[in-house]
């Protein structure tokens, strides 16, 4: 058999792996401060042993590691040989916490679940880095790890509209944020293509809009089998996935697109059109007039009876209503909308949309929920800032802008933390590349809020990785695409000192960028 070592000669090796990494522990995202000596055999699991403190989060790192690593044994009760990992009560804020490492036992101190969760999880990855790579990562004995994050909103958006991913692909998902720190899904739920979430009042929105072929005019891009051209999330599904990720500290923050983006939604409820429309417009993905109108008044009966079965499906705070996208001549025959525009003394799309979503954001103000959008949620009048977030998605410098105008906002930009984007420029790579390309290292050395001022920052919440599906045909061209990326944003959003260089060692001894997850 060949060692790696001929095989790196003969210039075949996929990824260095560096004899010396620069940490001696595997940990992703890097804390805050890492102060470790000493050395052991990686031990046989891990026992968390709460205290008045820690039920939770035992029993949260339980399902974690089972979900991603069955079969591994990363947790096993002390009296079977697992090492003692104490849980107790301490300083830690929200979601910060410290490890203390003695040759016989571990102790974590937290404030939170979600902080003595996180402690856990820097101690599964330095074990799993100790017991996969010997000779290059250890198993603490003494010292201290300190963390807390740099960023309160670290998330990923997940697009399950282009392509369907079955109950358990969304939570293997979800306990890979958990895994990385990152701490909200933001989950597209309907689009163009295809409406996903069931919906008593208008069962046909499933019925019909979560299946390939209701009529869209675009051939599908999978349609490789019955199984494969659609799907839905069952109220309990979705029970079990916001259950599943809140026990891991992950909010779920459910997005319905409008008005664009609603092809599905007007093919599934038709009497939502303008019956005088008598021209198309075509959005930039060329489904012709695929817009609620804000016109119809039928419109917003509709969309509040789909929020207030929704608003029960997601305890977040947040609902996120789209926006994004809009043709400028969208309802521009329509007579409806020709009336509103008349009464408002407006023209074009802008106007008429901003006027959409305010009656949206009222509405969701009246159930408690702080309305999430995408940035052009701004344009032709824009929101009430002090009840929403916008997720800026273009330039930066439009995030910016967006904040010092005292809008709080998620930066998500397309041309680093698109994860359809193709990793590299070679003409052969999957993934799509209207953004630009985005290897690894670009994603990573991203500056998200370079030249903020301290006002800008103060409407800062965060960042977030956006995955949309059109590329996705199956897990291989998924996780090729969306690892090690998602973790190059994950230590953005997470740690303080950032270093290339350790993050490509961490990420090339503990590969996860071809086949299936393979974690840190
Ligand atoms: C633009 S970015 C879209 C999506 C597409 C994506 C593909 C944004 C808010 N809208 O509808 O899926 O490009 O990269």
């Amino acid at each position: 058999r060949e060692g790696s070592d001929t095989l790196r000669k003969k210039g075949t090796a996929i990824y260095e792996v560096p004899e010396h990494p620069p940490v001696p522990v595997s940990i992703v995202p890097w804390p805050q401060d890492v102060a470790v000596s000493g050395r052991r055999t990686a031990p046989a699991g891990l026992a968390p042993i709460p205290s008045a403190i820690g039920k939770s989060a035992a029993t949260a790192f339980g399902k974690l590691t089972e979900k991603l690593f069955p079969g591994e044994g990363l947790v096993r009760p002390a009296h079977e040989g697992g090492f003692p990992v104490e849980l107790v009560a301490g300083a830690g804020g929200k979601e910060g916490y410290a490890i203390e490492f003695a040759a016989d036992r571990a102790r974590i101190i937290g404030e939170t679940e979600t902080g003595l969760l996180y402690g856990l999880i820097t101690l599964g990855q330095i074990l799993r880095g100790a017991r996969i790579h010997l000779r290059q990562f250890n198993f603490p004995t003494s010292g201290r790890i300190e963390d807390a994050p740099a960023m309160a909103w670290r998330g990923s958006h997940l697009d399950v509209a282009r392509r369907y991913y079955a109950k358990d692909e969304v939570e293997r998902f979800i306990a890979i944020l958990a895994w990385n720190k990152l701490n909200v899904l933001h989950w597209h739920l309907s689009d163009d293509e295809s409406w996903r979430v069931e919906i008593d009042a208008y069962p046909q929105l499933t019925g019909k809009g979560a299946w390939r072929g209701y009529g869209m005019p675009v051939p599908p891009l999978l349609g490789s089998g019955p199984e494969r051209t659609g799907g839905y999330y069952s109220k309990a599904d979705i029970h079990a996935i916001v259950g599943f990720a809140t026990e891991v500290g992950v909010d779920v923050v459910p997005e319905i697109d409008m008005p664009g983006h609603c092809y599905a939604m007007l093919q599934a409820i038709p009497a939502l059109r303008d019956p005088g429309e008598n021209a198309p417009y075509y959005s930039i993905q060329s489904f012709p007039n695929n817009c609620l109108n804000p016109g119809v008044e039928a419109t917003y009966g509709v969309v509040e009876a789909i929020i207030d079965e929704m608003v029960e499906l997601f305890p977040s705070r947040y609902f996120h209503v789209g926006a994004d996208e809009v043709p400028e001549d969208a309802w521009h025959s329509s007579p409806a909308a020709n009336k509103l525009r008349k009464e408002l003394g407006v023209t074009g799309a802008a106007p008429l949309q901003a006027r959409f979503l305010q009656r949206l954001q009222a509405y969701l103000t009246s159930k408690g929920k702080l309305t999430g959008a995408w940035e052009e949620a701004s344009h032709g009048g824009g929101l009430d800032r002090a009840n929403c977030y916008l997720v800026g998605w273009k330039d930066t410098a439009i995030s910016q802008k967006l904040a010092a105008e005292g809008y709080d906002v998620v930066v998500a930009p397309a041309q680093a933390y698109y994860l359809d984007m193709a990793n590299s420029e070679d003409w052969h790579e999957c993934g799509a590349a209207w953004a630009g390309w985005s290897s690894p290292e670009k994603s990573y050395g991203f500056e998200p809020i370079a030249g903020w001022s301290a006002v800008e920052r103060g409407h800062l919440l965060g960042i977030q990785a956006c995955i949309w599906s059109e590329p996705m045909t199956d897990r291989a061209v998924f996780d090729r695409l969306v690892f090690p990326r998602l973790s190059a944003i994950a230590e953005t959003g997470w740690s303080s000192n950032r270093d290339f260089n350790r993050f490509k060692a961490l990420v090339g001894l503990m590969p996860n960028l071809y086949g299936r997850y393979e974690g840190f």
